[in-house]
């Protein structure tokens, strides 16, 4: 595994993932999820998404960008469950809460091709993803696009924190194993993936 790459398998029980589960059906009434497009081409991403907290990562026709606000209702994002800001808290080990939580919903067929995550200013923060529901096979490789790459089975209640050299490394998510878990009402894998955005003052 690359330096910074720190894997939790198992962190959460499942009574947590059930009451989490339970938490994000409450808030995604308020933020429903919407179908990002490609920028320039509009081509439809396989994953449908919502956002949790002041930020949320968008993307559209126009480019990938965070904003306040849902891009379809115009609300604000619904704030970030104390739930969910312990988990960062608790591996982390940066001092500042995160200011996004992108929720990715993986129905069917959906994956997510590699790629980095480059959008934020604050590299010196990790990246935090909570795996909730069917499992999943997750690739990363290194900092430049084309490199060696390795596969990893990320399930129900696996924390992965992406720190360091890590936080730059392409990743993406080959293929869903649909049928594999029964947590997520009607199936499929959701994932939560935090972050901080704006450097701190
Ligand atoms: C490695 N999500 O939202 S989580 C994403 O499962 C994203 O939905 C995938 O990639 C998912 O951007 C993968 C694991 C993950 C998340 C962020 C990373 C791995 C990462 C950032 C840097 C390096
Ligand atoms: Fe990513």
């Amino acid at each position: 595994m690359p330096p910074g790459l720190h894997y939790y398998p198992g962190h959460l029980e499942r009574p947590q993932q059930e009451a989490l589960m339970l938490l994000l059906q409450k808030v995604l009434a308020d933020a429903p999820a919407f179908q990002p497009v490609m920028p320039r081409t509009g081509r439809p991403f396989s994953v449908r998404m919502s956002n949790l907290g002041p930020l949320g990562w968008v993307s559209d026709r126009a480019g990938y960008r965070y904003q306040p606000t849902h891009p379809d209702t115009g609300r604000p994002w619904p704030a970030l469950p104390d739930a969910i800001l312990a988990i960062w808290r608790a591996v982390s080990h940066y001092p500042h809460d995160p200011e996004a939580c992108l929720v990715n919903l993986y129905q069917g067929g959906a994956k997510m091709g590699l790629h980095q995550d480059r959008d934020e200013e604050e590299f010196a923060a990790p990246v935090v993803s909570i795996s909730l529901g069917d499992s999943a096979i997750f690739r990363i490789g290194g900092t430049e696009r084309g490199g060696r790459t390795e596969a990893l089975k990320l399930s129900s209640g696996d924390v992965l924190v992406m720190g360091g050299p890590a936080r730059l490394t392409f990743h993406g998510i080959d293929r869903i194993h649909q049928g594999s878990s029964t947590l997520v009402p009607g199936g499929g894998r959701i994932n939560l993936t935090l972050r901080r955005v704006t450097r701190p003052a």
